[in-house]
């Protein structure tokens, strides 16, 4: 058998639509897939990895989480540099990952650093903001939760961190903020094929969860045949 290389696909949406519950019971359904035969990925992924971003496990993550908990103030551009930086930091990792054949689950990604930094009232410029993370691993696929504004608040109190449930609300999380945040979102899904928008209001964390991998499972094949591309070149 011809060996792929494993998917990149990105999980994106407001805060608190559920994208991080869908990242890991995603990761959990491609690690217990069978490799071949009925019901299988067709044989192409060996393997798949849970990636988030922020991530704030490193150096420059430990700055953007103080700033996401409000414990310091940054600059609207530095903090989207910081933000960007955080991916190219984990780029020769990331690529490194897919050419074993390991396909990554991203919760967030460059889609969440133009959509928060352009939702800001003090406009960065949405082509501003692009630059800084053109150039990085394409996502195969973006798997775009949407919801209500409604729905948004409730679920915001309820964080998880290492397993034990924490209750903070971090910066951003405003309703006016979140739909400016969406509509910055909508104009980067404009042309794009490989975005799936999947409305999650009143839905079941199961049936969301079976709707995103039929996505995948009709996407695997062809996107571990193509080489993996660079975004927004
Ligand atoms: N966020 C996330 C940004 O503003 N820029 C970025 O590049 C990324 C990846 O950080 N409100 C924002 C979106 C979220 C916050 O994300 C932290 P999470 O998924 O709640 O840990
Ligand atoms: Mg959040």
């Amino acid at each position: 058998m011809i060996k792929r290389r494993g998917m990149l696909i990105v999980l994106e949406g407001c805060d608190g639509c559920g994208k991080s519950t869908q990242a890991r019971k995603l990761v959990d359904a491609l690690n217990t897939t069978p490799r071949e035969g009925e019901g299988s990925l067709g044989g192409h992924v060996t393997h798949a990895e849970l990636w988030k971003f922020p991530n704030r496990d490193t150096a420059i993550g430990r700055l953007i989480d103080e700033y996401l908990q409000n414990k310091c103030e940054m600059e609207d551009h530095a903090i989207h540099l910081l933000f960007a930086a955080n991916r190219w930091e984990m780029v020769p990792c990331l690529l490194e990952t897919l050419e074993k054949g390991i396909s990554v689950i991203m919760d967030r990604y460059a889609f969440s650093g133009l959509a928060f930094s352009a939702a800001k009232k003090k406009k960065l410029g949405f082509q501003w903001c692009k630059i800084a993370d053109q150039g990085l691993p394409r996502p195969d696929l973006v798997l775009y939760l949407s919801l209500s504004s409604l729905e948004m608040e409730a679920r915001w109190n309820k964080k998880e961190r290492d397993g034990t449930m924490v209750y903070i609300r971090e910066r951003y999380e405003k309703v006016a903020f979140q739909n400016q945040v969406q509509a910055e979102y909508g104009k980067l899904m404009m042309g794009e094929d490989n975005w799936h928008v999947i409305e999650v209001n009143n839905k079941s964390i199961e049936v969301i969860h079976r709707n995103l991998l039929n996505i995948i499972k009709d996407n695997v094949k062809i996107s571990t045949e193509k080489v993996i591309g660079k975004l927004w070149l």
